[in-house]
């Protein structure tokens, strides 16, 4: 039985994507780029139950008319098979098709281009690797004005063979491109510097000897995991959830709610957490790399640039997998598979205390539900994480790997200021990768608020004679404008997430806590290009009154669009924030000044947040997990 909230079929992304190309009114040379669920009304799906009819299916489909350029948006309804709109708006650019990216590569053909090369001793055009950029926009560029749909585009040596591209970079050398037309619309032609002559390779091969002293390490549950898959609803424990794949913004969780056996009842938490935006400027104001700020979610997408995941490289475990249909950059549909990973991980210990009267020690192992999806775009590598915990807390770890972005360099000079040689010849520019995750949190039901929490110490006086006191202080964040908020570790700040509905058995209403991760800010100027288009970067947590409509934190369409879209555009409405139903908007990430160890491939690092009940509950609510000895039905001292 189809829920209101299930993803598309193959078979409706196909419908649909007939229905829109037999309408006529998509232009000329049509190509599709994605298709999502126009997801129904909150209020109809939670009146919603199982054996009552669904609320219209109805399905989004992006294109763009190669031969104009222009985008087209149009609302498929699967119920009547009919077109229940079509509209295409000057100014709107859909993300970066597989076929625009293919085109791009003759760019190294363009006889300036070819001259520009020649002049870097790069004659054999078949070696050259072209990398469109999405092209961000600028105000002072005049051809950025222009409704065309465009590219900055860089160059590469690239033999194959298992080496990376982006150990050779041609530098100085971008090509802005006309994406539909394959026009160089200008070249920026700086002074060459030399190919760094080494192409890098990671794979077992390229790299030779290996480390032998790895000992194998098996992960085995006999009797298979402890959660299960029904279609798109994922049950663990006493967690419940929904979980899809959407095309821009990768892995979807609706109706995240806990099963609470003290409150007799099954609490809702989240109606919907997916990635809003993510953004990585990059500090180097030379011509190779001032434009880079690409917006992977919006400009490209992270469920288009995902990948099918394989046991024992991506998860380890008992694994399940869920495949996700999905329209793939080359805008046919299609079934991505092992698209999202499901499994069961040991994290250590959960709780633990030593009964030093009796020499007895009462232990409980921490076993947490993992939901991940890795996605590749260009050089990096992109993991989503979420950790459900038997306590209550929900986690978001994004792991960042891949290979850094470098330029090249004269052999022997010292870095700029604002890049870290990684080899004599390269160095990888200093950049930000922010993510932004929109929580359209219901704290056991949709009537909430937000609380600032900061702690700092009592001032001196007839309270505080000893001088050692100190306490929270709580500040409602009462509108809009008040709900753009930066962390303060120096104060231990964190967010509530209020019911003031709901008490808790010592009378407080019950929360949950958001607490940021160690998180930085752009560090762009607010008049730049990045500045402007990527205006959520400049806080940690910004808090809307919901609206269905306001899904991405810099609008829908971020592809060469001047900016001011998104947050800084919903929260101009000043809305209340008290009482009502709240979307939570968090901003984690990292400055990324490359290390020499981050190449040629980068360890992971990582970013995050997470959401821990907070008075939600009236005690510990693993108080119940069991002992290891239990659940292995061994001996084990841990109890
Ligand atoms: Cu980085």
């Amino acid at each position: 039985m189809t829920h209101p909230l299930d993803p598309p079929t193959l078979e409706e992304l196909q419908r649909a994507v007939k229905l829109v190309g037999a309408s006529g009114t998509i232009g000329e040379r049509p190509h599709v780029c994605l298709a999502s669920l126009e997801e129904p009304p909150k209020e109809l799906v939670l009146a919603w139950s199982p054996g009552e009819p669904a609320p219209p299916r109805r399905l989004k489909v992006v294109t763009v008319d190669r031969a104009s350029s222009l985008t087209y948006e149009s609302v498929v309804n699967l119920d009547g098979d009919t077109i229940e709109s079509c509209r295409s708006l000057a100014g709107i650019h859909a993300p970066i098709l597989l076929d625009e990216f293919n085109d791009c590569q003759n760019v190294r053909k363009d006889p300036a281009v070819a001259a520009a090369l020649a002049r870097r001793n790069v004659t054999d055009l078949d070696t050259v690797y072209v990398e469109p950029w999405p092209a961000a926009w600028f105000a002072e560029l005049p051809y950025d004005q222009s409704n065309r749909r465009l590219a900055r585009a860089v160059f590469y040596v690239f033999e194959g063979k298992g080496d990376q591209p982006w150990s050779r970079p041609i530098h100085g050398l971008v090509a802005v491109v006309d994406r539909s037309t394959g026009e160089v619309v200008e070249l920026i032609d700086d002074t060459p510097v030399p190919v760094p002559p080494v192409s890098t390779r990671i794979d077992p091969e390229g790299i030779g000897a290996q480390r032998s002293d790895v000992k194998p390490l098996e992960i085995i549950q006999r009797e298979g995991p402890s959660f299960t898959l029904e279609g798109n609803e994922l049950r663990w424990q006493r967690w419940s959830m929904r979980i899809s794949m959407h095309p821009m913004e990768g892995l979807v969780f609706h109706q995240i709610s806990y099963d609470d056996p003290v409150a007799g009842r099954v609490r809702p938490i989240v109606y919907r957490a997916a990635m809003a935006e993510m953004v990585v400027p990059y500090g180097d104001p030379q011509g190779q790399h001032f434009w880079r700020h690409v917006f992977d979610q919006g400009e490209v997408g992270m469920g288009r640039a995902a990948n099918p995941l394989k046991l024992g490289c991506d998860c380890l475990g008992e694994i399940v997998y869920l495949d996700a249909p999905i329209i793939g950059m080359d805008g046919q549909p299609g079934i991505l598979e092992h698209a999202v990973c499901i499994h069961e991980e040991d994290n250590n210990v959960l709780w633990r205390h030593r009964d030093t009267f009796r020499n007895v020690t009462e232990s409980r192992r921490d076993r947490r539900l993992v939901v991940s999806f890795w996605a590749t775009l260009g050089n990096y590598d992109y993991g989503f994480f979420w950790y459900f915990h038997q306590d209550g807390n929900i986690e978001l770890e994004v792991k960042l790997s891949g290979i850094v972005l470098t330029g090249a360099t004269e052999p022997g000079a010292p870095a700029s200021p604002y890049g870290t040689k990684v080899t004599d010849n390269m160095e990888a520019p200093h950049h930000q990768h922010f993510f932004n995750i929109r929580l359209d949190l219901d704290v056991d039901g949709p009537v909430n608020r937000i609380e600032e929490v900061d702690s700092s110490p009592e001032p001196p006086g007839p309270d505080n004679p000893w001088g050692n006191a100190f306490r929270p202080r709580v500040r409602v964040l009462e509108s809009e404008s008040e709900a753009k908020r930066r962390a303060d570790p120096t104060a231990s700040r964190c967010w509530r997430i209020v019911n003031p509905e709901v008490l808790n058995a010592m009378g407080r209403p019950v929360a949950y806590q958001l607490i940021t991760g160690p998180a930085p800010v752009l560090f762009a100027q607010p008049d730049s290009a990045v500045g402007k288009r990527a205006g959520f970067a400049y806080n940690h947590v910004h808090v809307t009154a919901y609206d269905p409509t306001e899904t991405r934190a810099s609008g829908e369409y971020p592809t060469q669009h001047p900016g001011g879209a998104g947050l800084p555009a919903f929260q101009a409405a000043n809305r209340n924030l008290v009482d009502t139903d709240l979307v939570v908007w968090v901003t984690c990430g990292v400055t990324h000044v490359a290390r020499p160890e981050d190449y040629p491939v980068m360890p992971v690092e990582r970013t995050g947040f997470m959401l821990r009940a907070h008075g939600f509950f009236d005690a510990n609510p693993a108080l119940d997990v069991p002992p290891l000895s239990t659940v292995n039905g061994e001996d084990s001292c841990c109890h």
